[in-house]
């Protein structure tokens, strides 16, 4: 298991740490750090697919509004999707990606449009 300390440290605090002499309390320092590992997690795409009923001006706004685009950026994402059926929006950790692509999706339902947006995991 991995640990945040407080000075910004990964420590590791699992049984097989071997800077924890046995009966006494975990060393920390120099040892540790060369301990210190970097966990990259898992990166997921968020994907636009193309439909024949929201208008160009509604995904290019949803690009701008839930995404931080500019209008440039967001019409060339939007005409990808139109022109070959989707488009990457953006890559995000899955909890990020999921809860942006649920965000745009009640927004899109609450405004009558059918916009698809999904979660692919980053190959
Ligand atoms: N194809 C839509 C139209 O012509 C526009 C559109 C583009 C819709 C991209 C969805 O992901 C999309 N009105």
């Amino acid at each position: 298991m991995w640990q945040l300390k407080d000075r910004g440290l990964i420590v590791a605090s699992d049984d097989k740490d071997k800077s924890k002499k046995p009966g006494g309390k975990r060393q920390e320092g120099i040892e540790v750090l060369e301990r210190q590992k970097t966990d990259t997690p898992k990166l997921f795409r968020v994907i636009l697919h193309n439909d024949d009923y929201t208008t160009q001006e509604f995904v290019t706004y949803v690009l701008q509004a839930f995404f931080r685009k500019d209008n440039t950026e967001a019409r060339q994402i939007m005409l990808k999707a139109h022109m070959t059926g989707k488009a990457i929006v953006a890559v995000y950790t899955r909890d990020v990606a999921e809860s942006k692509v649920q965000q745009v999706m009640d927004y899109a339902r609450k405004n009558e449009s059918p916009l698809l947006m999904t979660v692919e995991p980053e190959t």
